[in-house]
């Protein structure tokens, strides 16, 4: 049996957490590799809203094992309080979570070192989540990170020498450390609650599933175009969120992954900083925000918004090896009269089709305009249903990503989900 990946394409909130959850009935395992609270995959069923952060999505399906695996950063105070959250409607996860011992730790000083880091940006911050996601993965590749098997010995000793070398440098940037102790007390909290719960050695937990056939899903967060190596640098996170990252992220061989499942939003949005040629700053942006419900699940913060970018999802697509893509969140664009694909970019007077090292203000997109459906799609249940501008928007972009199209979602119930 193979590993199957699940990514977002473009630059996160594509819609990942929903579409986890529609398709593990098929899995027995749904592990995370990368990322940490900096996610927010957001569910909704049965008339009730979820944000997960850091627990995969599977855990709403029955017993399905769920695993954090060593890619993954873990804030113990926010895992606490999404537990909490969770088991107060009903969940129980401390038999079918289990967290790798290789998975970091956010501390407390990470989330600080975020917020110095972005302030001494000034104004060429990077817009992060403020979860101390930088810090903590700078920290595992500098070698001074803590993991979460070193919460089982000596750890006071460990945590007190990472907070003081981390201290000094707060103290260099003049950075306001007052708020510290009420964050650690949470965090100690948070520690306590996560010895209720199983330390694995995830790589071989993973193997030994893999070799009973087990069937495994990878779910990554935010997108491809986040990703630290490929995405628009340095706007991005700061781990590998491309379908490679759950190579090492789950410590499989590439040779086990199976179906890589590409999701992308029917439009484009990003949040932070950084380019995005297809934005649109007019009220037809406006008008996506609005009826798409663009704000992050995070931070609150609007989204900005644009139309779909066919240079950046080709770019994705090659480098995850995309197998099967899913649409979402195409009722969004109902009511819309005419829809736009950017298929190209103009730089310098030039057509690039490939995704260019340097995107900035120079780059002008290339469009191909279509004619909207003006239909409401919500309650559609079927294919034939599809009015036939939108099954020419369909096969309009398979042609142009040479990828099929096999989901195609029509609102944020697990209900309005159509399989080709
Ligand atoms: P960070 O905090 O260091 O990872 O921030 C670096 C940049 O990455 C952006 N970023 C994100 N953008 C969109 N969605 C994100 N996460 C959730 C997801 C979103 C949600 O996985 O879907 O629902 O809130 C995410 N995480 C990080 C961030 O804006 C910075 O530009
Ligand atoms: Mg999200």
């Amino acid at each position: 049996m193979k590993v199957d990946v699940l990514l977002g394409l473009q630059w996160g909130d594509e819609g990942k957490g929903k579409i986890v959850d529609v398709l593990t009935p098929d899995y027995e395992i749904v592990a995370r590799f990368q990322g940490g609270p900096n996610a927010g995959h957001t569910l909704e069923f049965e008339g009730k809203k979820y944000v997960l952060r850091s627990v995969p999505s599977g855990i709403f399906q029955g017993n399905k094992i769920n695993i954090i695996g060593n890619g993954v950063v873990l804030d113990p105070a926010l895992f606490k309080g999404e537990i909490e959250s969770l088991e107060s409607s009903g969940h129980d996860l401390t038999k079918r979570l289990l967290i790798s011992k290789k998975a970091h730790l956010i501390l407390p000083t990470h989330r600080l070192l975020d917020a110095c880091y972005e302030a001494a940006k000034g104004d060429s911050k990077i817009g992060t989540t403020g979860k101390g996601i930088g810090p903590t993965y700078t920290d595992k590749i500098s070698r001074n990170g803590l993991r979460v098997g070193d919460i089982l010995h000596n750890f006071e000793e460990k945590y007190n020498a990472a907070k003081s070398k981390h201290l000094r440098i707060l103290q260099q940037y003049g950075h306001d450390i007052s708020a510290l102790a009420e964050i650690e007390k949470d965090w100690f909290a948070g520690v306590a609650k996560l010895k209720e719960f199983t330390f694995i050695d995830s790589e071989h937990y993973i193997n030994n599933a893999v070799k009973q056939g087990k069937k495994i899903l990878a779910e990554g967060a935010q997108g491809t175009m986040l990703d630290i190596d490929f995405g628009s640098y340095p706007f991005v996170t700061s781990s590998n969120t491309i379908s490679a990252g759950a190579c090492t992220g789950l410590g499989i061989a590439p040779q086990s992954v199976g179906e890589v499942y590409g999701i992308f939003k029917a439009y484009c949005t990003r949040v932070g900083s950084g380019p995005f040629p297809t934005e649109l700053f007019d009220a037809t942006g406006d008008k996506l925000r609005e009826f798409g419900f663009e704000f992050g699940s995070v931070t609150g913060r609007p989204r900005r918004c644009g139309w779909i970018d066919l240079v950046a999802l080709r770019y994705a697509i090659m480098i995850d090896g995309v197998t099967q893509l899913i649409m979402m969140k195409s009722d969004v664009l109902d009511t819309f009269e005419t829809i736009r694909a950017c298929i190209g970019y103009e730089i310098n007077g030039k057509k690039v089709t490939d995704f260019p090292f340097e995107v900035d203000e120079r780059i002008k997109p290339i469009y191909v305009d279509m004619k909207g459906w003006q239909t409401d799609m919500t309650k559609m249940q079927k294919e034939d249903e599809f009015p036939a501008e939108f099954k020419h928007y369909i096969s309009f972009l398979e042609k142009e990503l040479q990828v099929p199209i096999k989901i195609v979602s029509l609102g944020p119930d697990r209900e309005q989900t159509i399989i080709r």
